[in-house]
């Protein structure tokens, strides 16, 4: 699908201020892709549908969780959560996008998980650090995206279980099973 075409949809679906984030984020994710060589088409796509679902109403959310069998501790770790799945799941029901690598990357973007892949990071990391983006720390994700994509989303990662740890929110596991991932082969 050509990305104006893409844009056009998901315009549709957003309200004003979440679409121009998407902008920010597939301006950003096109820049780390050139940068760590990552597909552009593929980066394109995610980038532009990677919030597809934010907007669908928490019941039919969770109602997709539970008729298509995902994890169901999707269900338990709070609302946010459920928008990058079950955005993978509409995406290629209602949009037809069928690449996997893709529609993962729109299904991990707010948890991150293990051995992710670049165009996973690239999405992650851009829908992080994106010029709409004004929170604590955010400056400092942005410069190390620069340099190494790794340090990059160990320092996002951090930072957002910090935030929820502040907030007694619970972590999902796969966000801790990520950094975990990240700090090991570090070393
Ligand atoms: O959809 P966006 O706002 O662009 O960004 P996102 O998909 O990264 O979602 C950010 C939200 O998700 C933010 O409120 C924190 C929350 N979040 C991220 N990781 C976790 C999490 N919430 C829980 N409970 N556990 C996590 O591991
Ligand atoms: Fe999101
Ligand atoms: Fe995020
Ligand atoms: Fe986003």
């Amino acid at each position: 699908m050509e990305k104006d075409k893409a844009l056009s949809i998901v315009k549709e679906k957003l309200p004003n201020k979440r679409y121009v984030h998407t902008l920010g984020v597939l301006e950003t994710a096109v820049n780390l892709a050139q940068k760590y060589g990552v597909d552009q088409k593929k980066v394109e796509l995610a980038a532009v549908f990677h919030d597809y679902a934010k907007f669908r109403p928490i019941d039919e959310m969770k109602q997709i969780v539970v008729n298509e069998n995902m994890d169901d501790a999707l269900l338990l770790y709070g609302d946010e959560l459920l928008h990058g799945p079950v955005g993978a799941y509409l995406v290629k029901q209602e949009i037809g996008i069928n690449d996997e690598g893709v529609l993962d990357a729109i299904r991990y973007h707010t948890t991150g998980r293990p051995n992710m892949t670049l165009l996973e990071k690239v999405i992650y990391i851009a829908d992080y650090i994106e010029p709409n983006r004004c929170f604590k720390g955010v400056e400092e994700v942005r410069e190390l995206a620069k340099q190494d994509i790794d340090d990059a989303l160990i320092t996002s990662i951090s930072n957002t279980v910090n935030f929820l740890m502040k907030k007694k929110q619970p972590v999902f596991p796969a966000t801790l099973a990520a950094y975990n991932y990240l700090i090991l082969k570090e070393e």
